[in-house]
């Protein structure tokens, strides 16, 4: 029975009738907090939580498993994700938004396993209710991933079994151990027949299982690296050559100011948001499309279908729906892939479908307008990014780009089903979240250099940036120092209208603060517009605004 008025962390419960005296002789008894039998229950927790998701990572390893624990749990946070927490996440962490989920995760497991492991030392029963309970969650957020069969679920209730395992051996040492013989006379009942134990046998004990956890996850983490022959087989990977080459890009794209943006961005500096804890790893050869839905005729396509068929190459900027206004989540590399209206034609889509929804082996979709991925914008389906097969992380073995629509309703990594359907009648994954349904690529220009809340001499500052509206152009970029004059920048050239047009513009600074605001025209004439929007839902807008200091 528990002490009805002030329960102690750090003490056992008392029985009712204990002379007050004694009671207060126990609080000052009370064991130091980080050697005392809660916290050390607490660490049997921790430890035993490690068990679980380092066996599972072992196992994992033999299955070949799509999901273990870890990204499992974070991917189905990720798809709770509500519009705002997404935005928040970007806007706070950038492209690190995934480590910072893993930091959470973390702190949270390592939160629940203390909570476990206290209430396993008091109560064993509620101890086990509870890890069963954590081990069914993480089984379940398991076999819900997409593409992901239902013995993947085997590592996760192996690593449950095995942490239950460990923590009844470490709990049951506590139990036991002779510094708290008021524990060993209570909880310590429960096991009569063994012998008593000591609070260093409890450490070893810990340690040692801490130590072959690690080993199990590295181990795990080192086989499923070593099995997999994904990455080795894109490095081999020899792309055709395109029979419509990309249009040459002419000179003079590059902005005149130093410190722009490269014009074409190299592949290991291009943006990556997609909502994969972890890269899908396609094998290219079983890898196959469907396209079904309102069609005439459903079509199967191979990778070597790809291969062979009439590829095209060319130059377009994608953008992020969540880049800030003056953000980076934009880039712009050499695609090569085969055209998406061919795709179609072989399809035969019927009347009255108006959207294509695209979805990845992993779960995420977009939905794209029929009309944009036949007309001569050139929508593909990309094998080859800047010369080389799609990086994993962008995609490999063929994703989508489209341009002039922002990512989430257009570019599918791991793209392996298009269903040919209707606005009317499914919905993408972001758009069951809360964005929008469509989403045209809004104008944006961007001062790159000076940076905000630079330091700069007086005289003769280089100020430059890139500008976008893919599928109308950049026609005219304007610059404003303070409540100055709008004046025109010189644009560099232009590739075309799919790709982003870089700019400068020579600026005579004066001492003291100073505000440089940019604007673009799009090739429709229109002037980007000042109205303040945030991302959610169909991507920010209004003009950047940065602030120098001249001295
Ligand atoms: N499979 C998959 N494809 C995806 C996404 C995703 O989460 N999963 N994100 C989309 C979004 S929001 C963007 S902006 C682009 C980014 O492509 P990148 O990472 O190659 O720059 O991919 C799109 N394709
Ligand atoms: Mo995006």
């Amino acid at each position: 029975m528990k002490t009805p008025s002030t329960p102690q962390p750090g003490t056992t419960p008392q029985p009712r009738n204990q002379p007050r005296s004694q009671h207060r002789d126990q609080h000052r008894k009370r064991p130091a907090l980080f050697s005392g039998p809660t916290a050390l229950a607490a660490l049997a927790g921790v430890v035993s939580a490690a068990v679980v998701l380092a066996v599972a990572e072992l196992i994992g390893a033999f299955f070949t498993a799509r999901a273990t624990p870890l990204i499992a749990l974070g991917s189905t946070f990720i798809d709770f994700t509500p519009p705002w927490m997404k935005d928040f996440a970007i806007a706070t962490f950038g492209t690190n938004d995934k480590a910072a989920l893993f930091v959470g995760m973390g702190l949270t497991i390592l939160l629940l396993a203390c909570v476990l492991g206290i209430v396993a030392f008091r109560k064993w029963a509620l101890g086990v209710a509870g890890v069963l309970l954590l081990g069914a969650v993480i089984v379940a957020s398991v076999v819900t991933r997409a593409s992901v069969k239902p013995l993947d679920a085997i590592p996760s209730l192996i690593g449950t079994v095995a942490g239950l395992v460990v923590l009844r051996f470490l709990i049951s040492k506590l139990w036991r151990t002779r510094e708290w013989p008021e524990v060993a006379s209570d909880l310590g009942a429960k096991e009569p027949d063994r012998p008593a134990t000591s609070r260093r046998a409890f450490f070893t004990a810990s340690g040692i299982t801490a130590v072959a956890a690690a080993a199990a996850a590295t181990g795990g983490r080192l086989l499923s690296a070593a099995r997999s022959n994904v990455a080795q087989a894109r490095e081999a990977l020899k792309l055709p050559v395109p029979a419509k080459a990309a249009a040459a890009v002419p000179a003079g794209v590059q902005s005149k100011a130093a410190g722009v943006t490269p014009w074409l961005t190299p592949n290991k500096d291009f943006y990556r948001i997609d909502t994969a804890l972890s890269v899908p790893e396609i094998d290219a050869q079983s890898w196959e499309l469907r396209i079904h839905g309102l069609v005439e005729q459903e079509v199967r396509l191979s990778f070597q279908d790809l291969l062979d068929a009439q590829l095209i190459e060319s130059h377009v900027s994608l953008t992020c729906v969540s880049n800030p206004v003056g953000g980076n989540l934009a880039g712009n590399a050499k695609w090569l892939g085969m055209p998406i209206r061919d795709v179609l034609k072989m399809a035969r889509p019927k009347d009255g479908a108006d959207m294509v929804l695209s979805t990845s082996v992993d779960g995420f979709s977009a939905s794209t307008p029929l009309e944009v991925l036949q007309d001569d914008r050139d929508a593909m389906l990309a094998i080859g990014m800047n010369g080389e097969p799609l990086p994993l992380e962008h995609g490999y073995p063929v994703r989508m780009v489209v341009p002039g629509l922002y990512g989430f309703v257009s570019a599918t990594k791991w793209v392996v089903d298009l269903e040919v359907t209707r606005f009317a009648d499914n919905k993408a994954y972001w758009t069951q979240r809360g964005w929008s349904e469509r989403g045209p690529i809004k104008t944006m220009a961007r001062v790159e250099v000076p940076k905000s809340f630079a330091k700069v001499a007086a005289g003769k500052v280089a100020i430059g940036g890139t500008a976008w509206a893919q599928t109308r152009g950049i026609t005219k970029v304007e610059v404003q120092i303070d409540n100055g004059p709008w004046t025109a920048a010189v644009l560099s050239a232009e590739a075309s209208v799919v790709t982003w047009r870089q700019w400068s513009f020579d600026w005579e600074a004066t001492p003291g603060p100073h505000y440089i605001k940019v604007r673009a025209t799009d090739g429709t004439g229109e002037v980007q517009t000042d109205k303040r929007a945030d991302p959610v839902p169909d991507g920010a807008s209004g003009w950047q605004s940065v602030m120098v200091t001249v001295e």
